[in-house]
């Protein structure tokens, strides 16, 4: 059959002139082949119209891929036990027989992986209707602008998309009318789903990214991270077009830092899930203009970044009253919200960290009738919510988004901030000597204690150069190449370290709140307000502007008692990390020399 018969065949006339009037045949192929493939019962095309949004949400409702929950707005969406979080293990590059790809990125043989995902895909959309939206990443009319095509049968991985990213559907027709243009793509499959609506065929999950042809397919999954194209799968292709074009995409927050007489200066900073990215974006007093991942570009000879996405797909753990004030004001109140793998009770979510007393009994991630000491299917000790369960909100609900979040042409950025997870090594701040030696010893030698985002073991020191390890789609050398040399010549933003986590005996030498003052010292130095001290691996504060910016920020005495016990030089433990780092940039092919060189120096 030719393509528009294929299209005709399950289209009802709305949903098939929408389409044709993008006027895009790359579009119509890629549809028609999806229904070819996974033959659904039938096919709907939504548009910009809130109604279509509106239409999703209520699909993701009526097949009770969500929950309605007490406050008006809120729903709960569940995964299965075993997709909880990103899974590496199954997500995997398709390499053409003509390149080779850095042996350390997961891969298969193009030709081979596509086979299996074709097979794993056909007939998954049996007696389902097939859900065809178009979203943008980055706002529409912008030089960041990338349109997506997103095919999938779960309406609640479009209502996320709804809530989380910019509508599409006129930005498609509006380039599509400029000429060819390069659009993402995305087909997602969730499979065999239990009656509670989880995914069943966990052994055959799989995320395949086709970077030759700007598509990613996902089959048998359904956490976000694995599913809404535009999230971390479009990341992994956003890192290949940025290469091809000269620009960077990254997996950082957008932020506004407040500075004495009404300054502000925008922040963006790379933490590993769970490091406190989001908490920081978020710190009372401060504006947020993104939490999860940023376009850079050079915009009339400036470093710009812009937001690409429109709301947050936070994790909720630790999200209480006294810390997160904002998040926790948009958690209860009536709008639209999804909850994912949180424990309900009497309709009403509940999560560890919360600052209220969780229910022993109730529906999560586990059963619909779980109870204290539970065991997972795999028999391990489960918890009232997951670690890594989530919420879904908007940017435009949070009281403290920055105004300047939406502008087409990105913010202008200030600083970079790399921040890892250790309990012993380094300082809580720490600033770069030059942009050479941020993106080396700080972005390119990131490490974190794992924790709960991804599927593995937790607590393990793991390298994750830039937090865009799970991401990179090219070498590792190379994607350091492009970050070194992006913006040179031009005033690039000041690189800082920071380590919300160091231990003594057990206890963490921080509150949840000290990285506010973090913030401000690192504003403060942007701007040359403070002096800082040469520590021999980076620039750190003095105890006075340290005791200064906690009594002002935090009103907490500060002693030099505090202030040595997480200032100290921990000499063997640096040198412990970069013997890590020496074995492992000896095993990448393609280390930049400056790379080399400023491991050296930090040796020195
Ligand atoms: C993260 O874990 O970094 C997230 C959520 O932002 S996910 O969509 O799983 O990547
Ligand atoms: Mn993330």
């Amino acid at each position: 059959m030719d393509i528009q018969s294929i299209l005709k065949s399950k289209m009802d006339e709305v949903s098939l002139s929408r389409l044709l009037a993008l006027k895009n045949e790359d579009a119509n192929a890629f549809v028609a082949r999806a229904i070819e493939l996974c033959e659904p019962e039938k096919v709907w095309v939504g548009t910009d119209d809130e109604a279509d949004a509106a239409r999703c949400r209520q699909m993701a409702i009526d097949n009770r891929e969500e929950l309605p929950l007490a406050v008006p707005g809120h729903t709960v969406h569940f995964d299965s036990y075993y997709d909880q979080g990103r899974n590496p293990e199954v997500t995997k590059y398709l390499v053409p027989k003509s390149e080779t790809l850095d042996p350390k990125l997961k891969q298969i043989d193009r030709d081979q992986g596509f086979a299996e995902i074709e097979d794993l895909q056909r007939g998954a959309y049996k007696g389902r209707t097939m859900l065809v939206r178009f979203f943008c990443l980055g706002p529409v009319n912008s030089v960041f602008a990338i349109p997506c095509l997103q095919i999938t049968d779960s309406a609640y991985v479009t209502h996320s998309e709804d809530m989380l990213y910019r509508k599409g559907y006129e930005e498609f027709k509006r380039q599509s009318a400029r000429g060819p243009f390069e659009f993402f793509r995305f087909r997602h499959c969730t499979g065999k789903v239990t009656e509670r609506m989880t995914c069943k065929d966990i052994e055959r999950s799989r995320v395949y990214i086709d970077y030759m042809h700007n598509t990613v397919y996902s089959v048998n999954t359904q956490y976000a991270g694995n599913t809404v194209g535009l999230k971390k799968l479009s990341l992994r292709l956003a890192i290949r077009k940025a290469d091809r074009e000269g620009w960077l995409a990254e997996h950082m927050f957008i932020m506004g830092a407040h500075g004495p007489g009404g300054r502000k200066t925008y922040l963006c900073g790379a933490y590993p899930s769970a490091c406190g990215k989001t908490a920081t974006a978020m710190i009372p007093g401060e504006t947020i203009a993104g939490d999860d991942l940023a376009y850079f570009r050079v915009i009339d000879g400036q470093f710009r970044a812009v937001n690409i996405e429109a709301g947050i797909f936070g994790i909720i753990q630790d999200v209480n009253a006294k810390g997160d004030p904002v998040i926790w004001d948009v958690l209860h109140h009536p709008g639209e919200v999804i909850f994912g793998n949180v424990l309900v009770k009497d309709n009403k979510p509940y999560w560890l960290g919360m600052g209220e007393e969780i229910p022993t009994r109730g529906m999560n991630y586990v059963s619909t009738d779980w109870t204290e000491g539970t065991k997972g299917p795999d028999g391990e000790e489960t918890t009232p919510s997951h670690k890594n369960a989530r919420y879904t909100v908007r940017m435009q609900d949070l009281k403290n988004k920055d105004p300047e979040w939406d502008n087409p042409n990105g913010l202008p950025i200030g600083g970079i901030i790399y921040g890892g997870r250790d309990s012993d090594t380094n300082v809580p701040v720490r600033e770069a000597y030059s942009w050479e030696h941020g993106i080396c010893t700080m972005g390119a030698m990131l490490e974190s204690e794992t924790t709960a985002a991804t599927t593995g073991a937790q607590g393990v020191r793991k390298w994750n150069v830039m937090s865009n390890m799970d991401f990179l789609s090219m070498s590792v050398g190379k994607y350091l190449r492009n970050n070194l040399e992006f913006a040179a010549g031009l005033k690039r933003p000041k690189v800082f370290g920071t380590n919300y986590f160091l231990k003594k005996g057990g206890k963490y030498l921080n509150g949840m709140l000290d990285k506010a003052v973090w913030v401000k010292w690192m504003e403060r130095r942007i701007h040359g307000d403070v002096e800082a001290l040469d520590a021999g691996y980076g620039l750190i504060p003095k105890y006075d502007d340290l005791k200064r910016l906690f009594k002002e920020v935090r009103n907490k005495e500060y002693t030099e008692k505090d202030y040595v016990e997480q200032f100290t030089v921990r000499i063997p433990e640096l040198l412990a990390t970069l013997d890590r780092m020496a074995k492992i940039y000896d095993t990448v092919a393609d280390t930049p020399k400056v790379m080399l060189d400023e491991m050296a120096a930090q040796r020195k």
